[in-house]
């Protein structure tokens, strides 16, 4: 069967009912063309993609320069594995690390990937930099975390969809509340075998939980006072999704269009995914100094596609689109109006608690219980009225657009949402 073949709405989600194995609830839109902002499906409806495949189309859909720089290297080389060298991914890394403002990179697939890798970094420092005596080394992570889907990960999760059944568990992991400075002090004041802190600068799937202002800041100077790597995990809040490059930037002034990208809040040990490739391709990497980095030696760690020249070529040019397009600034005014609008609309709203987020990640809060269909069905109201989002628990909605939109395009969003959310006022 030809993959362009003509297919209806229903007849797609039979054929993924009857042959996918069940592991998503998707809302029952089946799209096939992309461009900028907008999502076609397949009778030619358009909509707004308000998810951005959970910010991994940052750069819009089908950016033609991400996709004219994955087709020419497609055609001339995919592949070689780094049993050889190739002459793409020097270049994407050396080009990486100056954004990022790092010296080394470790390029893997997937977010979860790189998330396993910083890890393994994470403790192998630990033992040969640290001192910490064999297997006892523990990583901080955050209670409502989401890392990934490995099994690994799970173990840390405290998600009971995400775990029921999958165990065992992985060992060396202890927990604390999110936005909790004096719960981080505690723990890395009484435990001398902690090698690091994993945490995201904004809790996605816990619904977007913006953490108190200077807690970043605040979490990297306890790590750096107990000897502890502070690890960010920036694959849903990187690459300008936040309205800077790096949602660690903190108070730096990076929505200004000549920024260097230097974080304020520098991690020691950077993850990224998603728009490192502009969605059009899997493409992650781990990040962080010659210091730490420089444990990781031939046939420690690595992955058949990581480092790939599509996924070199791919990551540069999305970086490129960033920078060119001056993204993290529109994200960040754009951001601004989405949230300063909707709170015009919440005063008179019995539906909507709050609306929050940064830059272009945001999310309501709906006036219902986590366990009701509310958000759900609002999701499928905007549907009909041209609008994709998802919902996070049954009352959060996630509004994630691809940062390529202009200020025009975001007011037409706006009255979408609002519209179909007066729909739903009681
Ligand atoms: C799914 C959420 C978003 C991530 C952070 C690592 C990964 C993710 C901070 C792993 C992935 C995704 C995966 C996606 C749903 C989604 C998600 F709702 F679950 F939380 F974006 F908000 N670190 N997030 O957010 O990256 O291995 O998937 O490339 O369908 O599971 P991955």
């Amino acid at each position: 069967m030809s993959v362009l073949q003509k297919i209806t709405s229903e007849d797609a989600i039979a054929l993924e009912d009857q042959h996918g194995a069940h592991n998503y609830h998707p809302l029952p839109v089946v799209l096939s063309r992309g461009e900028g902002v907008y999502v076609w499906d397949v009778e030619g409806k358009k909509y707004y993609d308000f998810l951005s495949a959970y910010s991994a189309v940052n750069q819009g859909h089908c950016h033609p320069k991400i996709v004219e720089a994955m087709v020419s290297q497609a055609k001339t080389l995919t592949l070689t594995s780094r049993a050889f060298y190739n002459d793409v991914l020097g270049r994407f890394e050396k080009y990486a690390t100056n954004t990022f403002n790092f010296d080394k990179l470790l390029p893997m697939n997937t977010g979860a990937e790189a998330v396993e890798t910083a890890l393994k970094l994470c403790r192998k420092w630990a033992y040969e930099k640290k001192g910490i005596p064999e297997n006892q080394a523990q990583i901080v992570v955050c209670e409502n975390n989401f890392h990934g889907r490995t099994t690994t990960i799970i173990s840390f999760s405290n998600d009971p969809i995400a775990r029921t059944n999958f165990g065992p568990f992985t060992d060396g992991f202890i927990k604390i509340e999110y936005d909790n400075l004096k719960a981080l002090e505690e723990v890395l004041k009484s435990n001398t075998n902690i090698a690091g802190f994993l945490v995201e600068p904004i809790q996605g799937e816990a619904g977007v939980y913006v953490p108190s202002e200077g807690y970043l800041s605040g979490a990297k100077d306890l790590c750096e006072k107990y000897g502890v790597l502070f690890i960010a995990d920036e694959v849903q809040t990187g690459i300008a999704r936040t309205g800077r490059l790096l949602a660690t930037c903190g108070n730096c002034s990076c929505a200004d269009k000549h920024c260097s990208g230097t974080p304020e809040v520098k991690p020691d040990i950077l993850i990224l995914g998603k728009a490192l490739s502009g969605g059009a391709y899997p493409v992650s990497a781990v990040l962080a100094n010659d210091a730490i980095m420089g444990v990781i030696k031939p046939g420690n760690h690595g992955s058949t596609f990581g480092g790939n020249p599509i996924a070199a070529a791919v990551g540069m040019a999305a970086l490129d689109v960033i920078k060119d397009e001056e993204l993290a600034h529109n994200a960040f005014e754009l951001g601004t109006l989405f949230r300063a609008e909707l709170n015009k609309y919440i005063v008179n709203s019995n539906i909507v608690n709050a609306v929050r987020g940064k830059g272009l990640l945001n999310a309501i809060l709906i006036n219902d219980t986590e366990e009701s269909s509310t958000a759900w069905d609002i999701c499928m109201a905007l549907k009909e009225n041209g609008l994709l989002a998802k919902p996070t628990h049954g009352n959060i909605i996630r509004f994630a657009p691809p940062l390529v939109m202009n200020e025009e395009q975001l007011l037409d969003c706006v009255n979408i949402i609002t519209k179909t959310l007066s729909q739903f006022e009681r």
